[in-house]
């Protein structure tokens, strides 16, 4: 059997595709928008804005029902599910799911006769999960860095300084706020690894690529450190899964897909990972030389490392590669939210937002900037109240539109210097990065051509791969069947444009200060 199924639990959509590893061929792919077909949760972006201190959470549920969904209409399609050899997985970093101790029993009862959401409802002890976008625990953070002595220290541990939106101050903003609850968890899993667990029918372990969002593994033993487990929160090591790398297997697949869905009982299951290191899997881009940017609900910028190097800023992570080694990651909270809001203020298209309104102004905007923080930026942390502009003048549609698109690259070139790769070509991937004249913008800032892969959606591609390496693939095989660059799409940068990119990065950045001494 050469298919392998890969799926990515992101936070507006649940997506699959079927790759033949043999043929090198896409075989089947098929998506859920939690909007728009499962709009009874009422989370029309996959979430709610529900808190006073920026807490943003999704349903559990909402993904559950979509996982039963996406495999009865991949069925109702007459996809043979049983071809499949393994499946294994991508995740939304960072957001996490609290299970009580009856999780895994539940687990191991499944039965087809009914589905994932209603036999699992009684698992949660959180009904919501804190995702990604959630930026409440600046107060959290401080206690977790002032407990092991700082955030150089949190830092060199885990690769990441203190962040609102990983793993570790998210629980322990739980377990102060909602302590009766917080003892009444039995598990505590990242998206991946619920996702991962489910598949297996019993617990399995967090990667080492997803694990490294956390603010709690120690990239050095690659295992949760313990003095960052005490900052957190009581207990926490017994509620943790625990680290692996990332191509193990965790056994083969739970009866429950075999009688609903027709798996066969033999198709393997591999652990999970983050939706960046799937993605670095996917682009082609495992061995340190090629940077890749994510254009998708945030932004992302992230590259291969033979060794892990911190960001002296504090705005960069340091992840597992799922491939072996490290990756840096380096993520924008105002990607598509930023650009679709300028495409909805001017009643625009993504065909007239290229055509009609970024073709009408000149690269530079005549000195016309802006700073698209719709909701609180994280690279930089700054809390907006909204975007700022450089010039109170009315902007048109061309001068908004390219003032948002040129102010992320070159936010993204300030930001991802201490990298100290100059990189001589671009990957994109992500919706936008289909955008002729997004990618246009991207390789006139950063001066370097710009190509795109051949098959959409890399971190589900990228699970797919994954799902392959698990039963023992060749990753250089496996990237030349899928992470070939589109041919005859590559975007050369325009030098001229090149160079007032050049004169303008400065102007940007002084910009950029003003808002924090203001
Ligand atoms: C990465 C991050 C986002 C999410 C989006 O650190 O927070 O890219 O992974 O799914």
């Amino acid at each position: 059997m050469s298919l392998v199924l890969g799926l990515d639990s992101s936070t507006q959509s649940l997506s699959a595709v079927i790759l033949d590893t043999e043929k090198g061929i896409v075989v089947a792919s098929h998506s859920i928008n939690f909007g728009d077909d499962l709009a009874h949760y009422n989370q029309p972006h996959g979430y709610a804005e529900a808190g006073v201190r920026g807490e943003i959470h999704s349903n559990p549920l909402m993904w559950l029902e979509a996982l039963d969904l996406l495999l009865s209409q991949l069925v109702r399609e007459n996809i043979d599910l049983s071809q499949i050899a393994a499946v294994s997985g991508s995740g939304q970093q960072h957001g996490s799911i609290y299970l009580k101790a009856n999780f895994n029993d539940a687990l191991r009862g499944l039965t087809a006769q009914s589905d994932l959401k209603t036999q699992l409802a009684n698992c949660l002890s959180r009904l919501s999960s804190p995702i990604w976008m959630d930026s409440s625990t600046s107060e959290e953070c401080a206690e977790i860095a002032h407990a092991v002595g700082g955030n150089k220290i949190v830092c060199s541990k885990s690769g990441s300084v203190a962040v609102e939106r990983f793993t570790g101050p998210q629980i322990r903003k739980f377990a102060k706020t909602d302590p009766d609850s917080y003892s009444e968890t039995g598990t505590i899993h990242l998206v991946s690894s619920f996702f991962a667990s489910i598949f297996a029918g019993k617990t399995v372990a967090i990667d080492h690529g997803d694990g490294a969002g956390m603010n709690l593994m120690n990239l050095s033993d690659l295992d949760w450190d313990q003095d960052l487990l005490r900052a957190t929160a009581e207990d926490l090591g017994e509620k943790l899964p625990p680290c692996a790398p990332s191509n193990s297997k965790s056994g083969p697949i739970s009866h429950y897909f075999v009688e609903k869905y027709g798996f066969s009982p033999t198709c393997e299951t591999i652990i999970w990972s983050g939706d960046n290191p799937c993605s670095l899997i996917g682009m082609g881009a495992a061995s340190p030389g090629k940077v890749v940017i994510s254009l998708g609900t945030s932004d992302t910028l992230f590259a291969a490392m033979p060794a892990p190097k911190t960001d002296p800023n504090g705005f960069g992570h340091v992840f597992g590669n799922p491939a072996g080694g490290y990756m840096s990651l380096i993520c924008f909270k105002n990607g598509s939210l930023a650009r679709e809001a300028i495409k909805e203020k001017y009643e625009l298209n993504w065909d007239s937002f290229e055509k009609d309104a970024l073709s009408q102004t000149p690269a530079g905007n005549n000195g016309s900037m802006m700073l698209p923080f719709y909701e609180p930026e994280i690279t930089p942390a700054i809390d907006t109240e909204g975007p700022i502009f450089s010039s109170d003048h009315h902007y048109s549609s061309g001068e908004a539109v390219r003032a948002v698109l040129e102010s992320q690259f070159l936010n993204m070139r300030t930001h991802s210097d201490w990298l100290g790769v100059s990189p001589s070509r671009i990957f994109i991937t992500g919706g936008a990065s289909e955008n002729d004249g997004i990618a246009q913008v991207i390789a006139n800032v950063f001066g370097v051509p710009v190509d795109r892969l051949d098959v959409p959606g890399s971190a589900t591609i990228g699970a797919g791969m994954r799902a392959a390496l698990g039963l023992g693939g060749d990753l250089a095989d496996l990237e030349s069947k899928f992470s070939r660059p589109k041919e005859g799409r590559t975007l050369e940068p325009d030098p001229t444009s090149c160079d007032t990119y050049n004169e303008v990065l400065p102007k940007f950045k002084a910009f950029l200060a003003e808002q924090f001494t203001s």
